[in-house]
């Protein structure tokens, strides 16, 4: 078969999907009329003519302001369902999505709103056999104190959404922001049972791995691509099977690399580690999960074999029971 159809045939869990960054320029354009805001562009092809980047800064500036369209319970909801359908057509089985209350709430938007309608696309997406939870993400440019808020207005909706809230996040700007900035709003994450993660050596160094490790206490690391700058790191990482996000088509647009053939992910990889492929904000970077494989596959001549691994890896790295994986890999 064609590399293509065996990319597409392979069962895989996204773990690294901002579903805000799914947010389609159609829909931002539809959703902005239907709301009444304003956005800095007249038309659909000048939104999708704006998204060049020179780094991860000057894409949340427009990932922000995209943002801002979504507003009803009904939008958050149409969001996530368009995200699924492209994630079923991937043949993406699991997506453990990341969202971002911080950009809504401080926009007067209630975070039950946004809870609501991503959660509710999710439940309806499992009579399509499609299994979707939600980690919370706290953006690491504001205060902790403004993240312990965050956490403290999410905590009365705990049991109406035990089923999909499994876990905590850090995005957002990552230099001169390190995990240790929110050491107390993770430990009580932790405390309540979630999940943790965050984002480290996207752009930031590799210490802020190992503080994401050691003083967060995260299990899996988003991006982590930096991690080759530190030997022993790389040994641990390997030695533990701590995950790895990585986002090729990510890395590529906010030049954290200057071209695929150099991305490090075949090598990591090679060196055991449990890298995993993702799209982080597809409609921003160019393509969804299949898009970032064959990304990936071609620049980097990844063998059928190690492609293998790497969608198992994504099942490995899954917050779902070994009963669960047992059934997909
Ligand atoms: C993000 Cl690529 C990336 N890095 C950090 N924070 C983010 N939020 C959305 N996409
Ligand atoms: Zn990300």
């Amino acid at each position: 078969t064609h590399l293509h159809d065996f990319i597409r045939g392979l069962p895989k869990a996204e773990l690294h999907l901002h579903i805000e960054g799914s947010l389609e320029p159609e829909m931002m354009f539809a959703l902005a009329q239907k709301n009444g805001v304003r956005l800095p562009y007249p038309s659909v092809d000048a939104i999708r003519a704006a998204y060049h980047f020179t780094d991860l800064q000057s894409f949340l500036d427009l990932y922000y302001a995209g943002a801002a369209v979504l507003q009803t319970e009904q939008d958050f909801y149409d969001l996530t369902s368009a995200y699924i359908r492209r994630a079923i057509a991937d043949h993406v089985r699991h997506a453990e999505i990341f969202f971002d209350p911080q950009t809504h709430t401080e926009r007067g938007i209630p975070i039950a709103t946004v809870f609501s309608g991503i959660a509710r696309a999710l439940r309806d997406a499992r009579q399509q056999g499609f299994s979707g939870s939600m980690i919370l993400c706290f953006l690491r440019h504001l205060s902790e104190d403004d993240a312990m808020a965050t956490l403290e207005a999410a905590l009365p909706l705990r049991d109406d959404y035990a089923d999909v809230w499994i876990g905590v996040g850090l995005d957002s700007s990552e230099a001169g922001n390190p995990p240790e900035k929110f050491r107390h709003v993770f430990a009580i994450a932790a405390a309540m049972g979630l999940h943790l993660v965050a984002h480290a050596g996207e752009e930031g160094p590799a210490a802020y791995i190992r503080s994401a490790l050691d003083v967060l206490q995260v299990e899996r690391i988003d991006h982590g691509v930096r991690a080759e700058e530190d030997a022993a790191l790389m040994e641990r990482l390997a030695k533990q099977r701590t995950p790895l996000t990585v986002c090729p088509l990510s890395n590529l647009k906010l030049c954290v690399v200057p071209d695929l053939r150099h991305h490090n992910l075949a090598r990591m990889l090679r060196a055991g580690l449990c890298i995993t492929i993702n799209a982080d904000d597809p409609s921003y970077f160019g393509g969804y999960m299949n898009d970032n494989f064959i990304a990936a596959a071609e620049a980097l001549q990844l063998s059928r074999a190690e492609l293998g691994q790497i969608a198992r890896n994504s099942f490995e790295a899954a917050f779902v029971s070994p009963e669960q994986k047992r059934i997909w890999y």
